[in-house]
């Protein structure tokens, strides 16, 4: 079994025990093991096999979960899980995902009607019976009949780390087949979106039909759901990403790329800018209407170049003005992953980061990065270990001790601190001005209202020492919603004071969306992209926010973090 798959296993019981209202020590020692394990790089599986190694060598794997491991190994589950699924079905895991329903209530509903599942729910909502049990009332079934509607929605989505992941095994596996010339992943995924419906894949070449033969061949493929001559799609591993493969002939690959690129709504307002040319545009060719003669096929440049446009970024391509500024050579020269110079937001573990100072700053060298800002936690985070004013100033100083003593890179100081409920900053002015880059964050009572929220974000930035305003929206893909507040407000101010905006590249938040990039910048707003990271790995992340930064069509020059090292020491100094 994959590292993966275990993590999933102890995790869910975890949940469930929730919901049973076990022992939460015990429920904790199955989420701790559930991330160790889901992040170590050695297979537990194989650890466990092997005579000469023990798996309670493992950092944070005791007796009790190793006994554990080794059922799981044995026979794919353990008691544990049997029991708790044998008290309530797994549906009852799906209704943790509902927002304002915690574990409590979940049991509750159970106990009292014997519902585990969400059309289940929604029925009780409709009913009005939700507001019959102990502490649930008529606003609850109003939310939650929200948070049910948020739910299906976002159901059926993958994020784009996850895809991205997928399409990079599946274009490698089809690559190596003879006579594969091109393999490219296309849709939704091209275009950087944040979440991704289903992957799709074009191949050409003389290969392309072997290509489709092991396609749906591959041991990871669980259902075939189609088999054309040209396309296949299937089902691709334990969480059912929809693939779809393509196959295009060779001289109308430009065509196919671009039509299966879309979106829909960008394709649509090109095919009528074709049409007032007396061309068609499908995904064999752009053709002339009369004569069906193709006056371009073969690249996506020599399409919209036919069209009297420049080639459009797959970023651009969502019908949002980008075709008018085409047209008007008014383009944005997007920003790329290689102008960044640096990464300016990550953990250690002084609070709940996996790796120590010097190895996060040796993985941002590594990356080729002149520069590193080192931000962890601060107390309010109580869980994940945060700092106080004295552990900020003593970090601080550490921080610039190993500066000095030359990594590679510039290595500066900063901390990520809790902007509290009121909006106070939750370390003293004397220790943040120790420190070179205040990153403030929004982590607890996300559920105030809008007009509150907005205050407590207005009240932050009247801190002197804040530099980057972190993950603005708190949003959790597929998972929370974002908060409310005034944005355009907020961002207004936050050019005022020249904050930047973070747009936080981690692949679960992807925080801020392209709508927001382009208010903000409106509004006259700086930018800075940050990977978040926890462990060395994270740091990789950053294409992602360079995509989401692209699809909010921003330049270098929008983004702090492209500065050479001197101009951004100097930026992050200067107020
Ligand atoms: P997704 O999968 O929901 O994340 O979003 P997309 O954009 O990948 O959508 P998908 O997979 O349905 O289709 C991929 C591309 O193929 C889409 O962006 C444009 C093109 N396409 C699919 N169906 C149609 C259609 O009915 N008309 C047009 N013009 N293009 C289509
Ligand atoms: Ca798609
Ligand atoms: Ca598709
Ligand atoms: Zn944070």
């Amino acid at each position: 079994m994959e590292n993966r798959e275990i993590a999933v296993l102890l995790s869910e019981t975890a949940d469930l025990m929730e919901i049973a209202g076990e022992d939460s020590f015990r429920i904790r020692s199955y989420r701790n093991a559930a991330s160790t394990i889901e992040s170590y790089p050695e297979s537990v599986s194989a650890i466990l096999k092997d005579p000469e190694k023990q798996i309670t060598d493992i950092p944070g794997i005791g007796k009790g979960i190793a006994a554990v491991l080794a059922e799981i190994e044995q026979r794919g589950t353990f008691e544990r899980r049997e029991e708790m699924l044998e008290k309530y079905p797994p549906t009852a895991l799906e209704l943790l995902k509902i927002q304002g329903l915690g574990p409590k209530s979940i049991r509750t509903i159970w106990d009292v009607y014997r519902v585990s599942t969400i059309d289940g729910l929604e029925k009780l909502c409709q009913e009005h019976k939700l507001q019959e049990l102990p502490r649930m009332g008529a606003k609850l079934e109003e939310k939650v009949l929200r948070s049910i509607a948020g739910y299906r929605q976002r159901a059926g989505r993958f994020l784009l780390s996850f895809a991205q992941g997928v399409a990079d095994e599946l274009t490698e596996y089809l690559a190596a087949v003879d006579g594969v010339e091109k393999v490219t992943p296309a849709g939704s995924l091209r275009r950087g979106k944040e979440t991704v419906g289903d992957l799709d894949l074009l191949v050409t070449g003389p290969g392309s039909e072997a290509a489709l033969d092991r396609f749906v061949k591959h041991p990871k493929v669980h259902e075939v759901l189609g088999r054309g001559v040209n396309k296949a799609s299937v089902k691709f591993g334990m969480e059912g990403l929809q693939v779809d493969l393509r196959a295009l002939p060779r001289e109308s690959y430009g065509a196919g790329l671009q039509y299966f690129t879309g979106s829909k709504e960008h394709s649509v307002a090109l095919r009528a800018r074709a049409q007032k040319m007396g061309l068609t545009l499908n995904e064999y060719a752009l053709a002339r209407i009369d004569s069906k003669e193709p006056v371009a096929r073969e690249t996506e440049k020599e399409i919209y170049q036919a069209l009297g446009l420049p080639w459009i970024p797959p970023e651009l391509r969502e019908n949002q003005g980008e075709i008018e500024a085409a047209e008007a050579g008014k383009l944005p020269k997007l920003v790329g992953l290689r102008d960044i110079r640096g990464d300016l937001h990550m953990h250690t573990r002084d609070s709940d980061g996996r790796a120590t100072l010097e190895e996060m700053a040796e993985a941002a060298r590594a990356l080729g990065y002149e520069y590193v800002a080192i931000t962890d936690h601060s107390k309010a985070l109580a869980m994940a270990n945060g700092m106080d004013e004295k552990r900020a100033v003593d970090f601080a100083h550490r921080v610039r001790a190993m500066d000095q003593r030359g990594l590679g890179l510039r290595v500066f100081s900063g901390v990520e601190c809790d902007i509290r409920r009121d909006g106070v900053m939750d370390l003293e002015n004397d220790a943040l001005g120790e420190l070179d880059l205040v990153i403030g964050s929004v982590h607890s009572y996300m559920n105030q209202e809008s007009g509150e929220m907005t205050d407590r974000l207005l009240r932050a930035l009247e801190c002197p020492h804040l530099r980057v305003l972190g993950h603005p929206t708190g949003r959790v893909l597929l998972h929370r919603d974002p908060f409310p507040f005034d944005f355009d407000a907020v961002a207004a101010e936050a050019a005022r004071k020249n904050v930047y905006l973070e747009i936080n590249a981690s692949p679960e938040r992807l925080d801020l969306t392209a709508f927001l990039i382009r208010a903000a910048k409106a509004k006259g707003c700086k930018f800075a992209i940050d990977t978040d990271a926890h462990h060395p790995k994270h740091l990789a992340n950053m294409r992602y926010g360079v995509s989401m930064a692209r699809r909010g069509w921003l330049e270098a020059s929008d983004i702090l973090n492209t500065l050479p090292a001197v101009q951004f020491a100097r930026a992050i100094h200067a107020k």
